[in-house]
C-alpha cells in the first residue's frame, strides 16, 4: 500500500540573539506531530529554520561590528543545539540565506512581476534619518523614532508592492468553503471581519534603503522585504522552480502549518494569496496556536532581561530535568490553543504528578512486582477476572482516540488519552491488590495475569508516549525486552496480548526521580536572585565607569561650601553581619563620636583601619544601612577597582575643618 504524505512546518525564527522556551513551544509541538504521524504510517516531511534578513538583524549586526552573517551563524547554531537536546526530528532546516531559498524567491518575485501582482510604486513612511529607518505610523513613539526618540519626516521611497487587494474575494471564499482550513475557528472571524471586511491594502514587498535581504535580481537596488522573503521557505524548502522538485510535487500543498496566533494573519492572507497569484495550491491546514506566558507576559526576548526567577533558558531546563520533562510540559500544560502559564511550580508540579508519579510508579511498582513474585519472568495470563475488560478496552482504544486528537491537533487531549490508560493501570494495581493475591499460593495464576495484563498496558503506553518524550519510554520498554529504536510504527499498539510470557523483564529504576519542589524551587529562586545580582552589580560598574569619565558638573564655591569636611580618627572597627561590604567605624572628632557604615571591607581589615585618620563627611543626612545608622561618610579615593582611603598627609587633631 502507498504510503500517504504529510507535510508539516514550523514558523522560521528569527535569530535575534535569546532563545527562550516560548520560542520552543511551537517546535516541540510540531515534532510530536511529526512523529506520531510517523509512527502512524505516513511519510512525514517536518520544516523548521529561520528568518535571517531585515533591518533589525542589519542593526544588531552593526552594533556589534559584525557582518549580519557573522551575527546569525552563533545564533542559528545556538538553536540547532536547542533542537537537538530536544530531539526535534526535522526533515531539513532551512534559512534564508541558503541560496536554493534566494534563488527561489527571486523567481516567485520575477514571476509575480511578470504577471502583474506585482507592481512599482512608492511607499510612503515617517523615516528617521540617524537611523535610516521607516517607520509607519502606529510604530511611532510620541510621533518621534521608536528607536533614538529624534524627529522623524514623511518621506517616500521607490517600492514594489504585491496586489493583495485583487485576491479579497478569493481569500473570503477560501474561509468560507473550508472550515477547516484556519483552527481553532474562534481565529475565523477575526480575519474576516478585521482584515478582509475592514479592506485589504496592497502590501509593500520591497525596500531600498535596507541592504540585509534577498536583492530583487531584476532591479538590484530593491531588495525583497520580509514576508515575500519569508513565507516562500515553505516551498523553496521543497525544490519549488528547481531543476530537482519532486519533493514539491510529492508533499505540496501542506497538511499543517503551525504559527503563534500573532501570525496567523500572514499565513492564513498574505501567503494564500500569494499562492493564489503562482496558481498554486493553498495549504490545507493554517494552525495558529497560544502563547506560554510568564507572569502575564508573552516571554520576549526583548524582556529577556525582566527581574523574574523563572527558568526561561532551554538549556538550563534540560540541564536540571532531562529534554522528556520541559517536552512533556509543553505538551501537556498550555491548553491548545489558548495561552498558557510557565512557572517553574508548575513544571515540577507536572514531573512530579505526571512522569515520576503516574508514569514512573507503575512502571517500577510492576517490574519490580514481576522481579519478587516470578523472578523476573514474565508470567503468562491464564485466569481472567474483574476489571480486565475495562483496562484492556481502554487500553486497544488510547491509540485510536490520541490519533483522533492529533488529527484535532490537541496535542493534551492526545496525551490525555494515553496517560487515561496509565492512570487506569494504576488503578487496577490497587483494585486487584497483587501483595495479597502473592500471599495465596492458590491465587498465583491471578497473580500471574494481573501483572501480564499490566506489562501489556506498560507496553502500549510506552510505545504511543515515543512522539511526545521520546527517551524515557525507550528506557521503559528495554526492561521488557524491547529495542525501540526499532519501533517504527504503530502497529503493535492495538493488540493486546503482544508481549510473550516467559520473557526476561527487567526491574526498571526510575525513570523520573520525585523532585524535592519546596527544597527545588528554592535552590532556583538563590540562583536567579544572585545571578540578578551579579547582572546589576556589573551594570552598575559599568554606570558609576561612566560617570567617573564624564565630566562632573561644574560647581560654585557656595556649592562646595554646602559640604563640611573634618578629620576624624578611627576609634573601633567591626564587620556588619549580613554584609559583603560594610564595616562599622566609631570616629572621634575632638568634642564628638560618630558612628558610620563604610563599604570598605573589602579593600581594609579592622586592624589596619583603628587609630588611622580619616576625612569624614560630616553634615551628611544619616542612613540606616544593614541595621547600622551611618552618620556620615569617611572619603576614599578610587580608580580601576582599587580603593584607598583618604588620610591627612600629616598628623592632624580630630574633627580639623578639610576644605
Ligand atoms: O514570527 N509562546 O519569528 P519569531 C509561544 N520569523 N510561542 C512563541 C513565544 C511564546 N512565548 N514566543 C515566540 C516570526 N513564539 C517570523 C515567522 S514564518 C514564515 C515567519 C513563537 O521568531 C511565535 O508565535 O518571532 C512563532 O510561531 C515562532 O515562535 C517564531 O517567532
Amino acid at each position: 500500500m502507498e504510503k500517504k504524505n504529510f507535510y508539516i512546518t514550523t514558523p522560521i525564527y528569527y535569530p535575534s540573539g535569546n532563545w527562550h522556551i516560548g520560542t520552543c513551544y511551537t517546535t516541540v509541538v510540531c515534532d510530536a506531530i511529526a512523529r506520531f504521524k510517523r509512527m502512524s504510517g505516513y511519510d512525514v516531511f517536518f520544516l523548521t529554520g529561520t528568518d535571517e534578513h531585515g533591518q533589525k538583524i542589519e542593526e544588531k549586526a552593526k552594533e556589534q561590528g559584525k557582518t549580519p552573517i557573522e551575527f546569525i551563524d552563533p545564533i542559528v547554531d545556538g538553536l540547532k543545539a536547542i533542537w537537538a537536546k530536544l530531539g526535534i526530528s526535522y526533515d531539513r532546516f532551512i534559512r534564508t540565506t541558503d541560496a536554493d531559498h534566494i534563488k527561489c524567491v527571486q523567481k516567485i518575485f520575477k514571476t509575480l512581476y511578470e504577471k502583474g501582482d506585482i507592481y512599482k510604486s512608492e511607499y510612503e513612511g515617517w523615516y528617521c534619518t540617524p537611523c535610516e529607518s521607516f517607520w509607519t505610523e502606529g510604530q511611532l513613539k510620541d510621533g518621534k523614532c521608536p528607536d533614538c526618540g529624534r524627529e522623524v519626516h514623511l518621506e517616500k521611497e521607490e517600492s514594489y508592492f504585491f496586489r493583495l487587494s485583487k485576491y479579497a474575494d478569493r481569500l473570503r471564499k477560501l474561509f468560507n468553503d473550508n472550515p477547516e482550513f484556519l483552527q481553532p475557528k474562534s481565529r475565523v472571524n477575526e480575519m474576516i471581519n478585521n482584515f478582509i471586511d475592514a479592506g485589504l491594502q496592497d502590501l509593500c514587498v520591497s525596500r531600498t534603503s535596507i541592504k540585509w535581504g534577498i536583492p530583487v535580481d531584476f532591479d538590484p537596488n530593491h531588495v525583497v522585504y520580509v514576508w515575500v522573503d519569508a513565507l516562500p521557505n515553505y516551498i523553496s524548502a521543497l525544490g519549488y522552480g528547481a531543476e530537482d522538485s519532486s519533493l514539491f510535487d510529492k508533499f505540496w500543498p501542506c497538511d499543517l502549518h503551525m504559527t503563534g496566533k500573532e501570525i496567523v494573519r500572514f499565513h492564513t492572507l498574505i501567503w494564500p494569496a500569494i499562492l493564489m497569484a503562482l496558481d498554486l495550491p493553498v495549504p490545507k491546514r493554517v494552525y495558529g496556536h497560544g502563547w506560554l506566558l510568564i507572569g502575564g507576559d508573552k516571554l520576549s526576548k526583548s524582556k529577556g532581561d525582566k527581574i523574574s526567577t523563572e527558568l526561561t533558558d532551554p538549556n538550563e531546563i534540560i540541564e536540571r530535568y532531562g529534554s522528556d520533562a520541559l517536552r512533556y510540559f509543553l505538551l501537556r500544560e498550555i491548553p491548545f490553543g489558548n495561552d498558557g502559564i510557565y512557572t517553574n511550580e508548575i513544571l515540577l508540579h507536572r514531573i512530579n504528578s505526571d512522569l515520576a508519579n503516574d508514569l514512573g510508579n507503575l512502571v517500577s511498582r510492576t517490574t519490580a512486582m514481576i522481579n519478587q513474585y516470578f523472578g523476573g519472568i514474565l508470567p503468562s495470563p491464564i485466569e481472567a477476572g474483574e476489571f480486565d475488560d475495562d483496562l484492556i478496552n481502554i487500553a486497544k482504544n488510547a491509540y485510536k482516540n490520541a490519533s483522533l486528537a492529533i488529527d484535532e491537533i490537541n496535542v493534551p487531549k492526545a496525551l490525555g488519552e494515553i496517560f487515561k490508560l496509565i492512570g487506569r493501570a494504576n488503578k487496577y494495581i490497587d483494585e486487584t491488590t497483587p501483595w495479597i493475591l502473592a500471599k495465596d499460593e492458590s491465587k498465583k495464576a491471578r497473580l500471574g495475569t494481573v501483572l501480564y495484563n499490566l506489562a501489556e498496558s506498560i507496553r502500549i503506553s510506552a510505545t504511543l508516549l515515543l512522539p511526545f518524550i521520546p527517551n524515557a519510554p525507550v528506557k521503559i520498554l528495554k526492561c521488557f525486552g524491547i529495542d525501540a529504536e526499532k519501533l517504527l510504527n504503530f502497529d503493535s499498539v492495538e493488540t493486546f496480548g503482544v508481549l510473550k510470557a516467559g520473557i526476561s523483564v527487567e526491574k526498571c529504576a526510575p525513570i523520573f526521580p520525585r523532585i524535592d519542589v519546596k527544597k527545588e524551587l528554592k535552590e532556583i529562586d538563590d540562583m536567579m536572585i544572585k545571578r540578578h545580582k551579579e547582572k546589576e552589580k556589573e551594570l552598575k560598574k559599568m554606570a558609576n565607569n561612566t560617570v567617573i569619565e564624564e565630566k562632573a558638573p561644574e560647581i560654585t564655591i557656595d556649592d562646595f561650601a554646602k559640604v563640611e569636611l573634618k578629620v576624624a580618627k578611627v576609634l573601633t572597627c567591626e564587620e556588619v553581619k549580613g554584609s559583603k561590604k560594610l564595616l562599622k567605624l566609631t570616629l572621634s572628632l575632638g568634642d564628638e563620636e560618630r558612628t558610620v557604615a563604610s563599604g570598605i571591607k573589602e579593600y581594609y581589615k579592622c586592624e589596619d583601619l583603628v587609630g588611622k585618620k580619616v576625612v569624614l563627611v560630616s553634615n551628611l543626612k544619616k542612613a540606616k544601612l544593614c541595621g547600622v545608622e551611618s552618620q556620615g561618610m569617611i572619603l576614599c579615593a578610587e580608580k580601576d577597582g582599587k580603593v584607598v582611603i583618604v588620610s591627612p598627609s600629616q598628623d592632624m587633631p580630630e574633627g580639623s575643618i578639610v576644605r
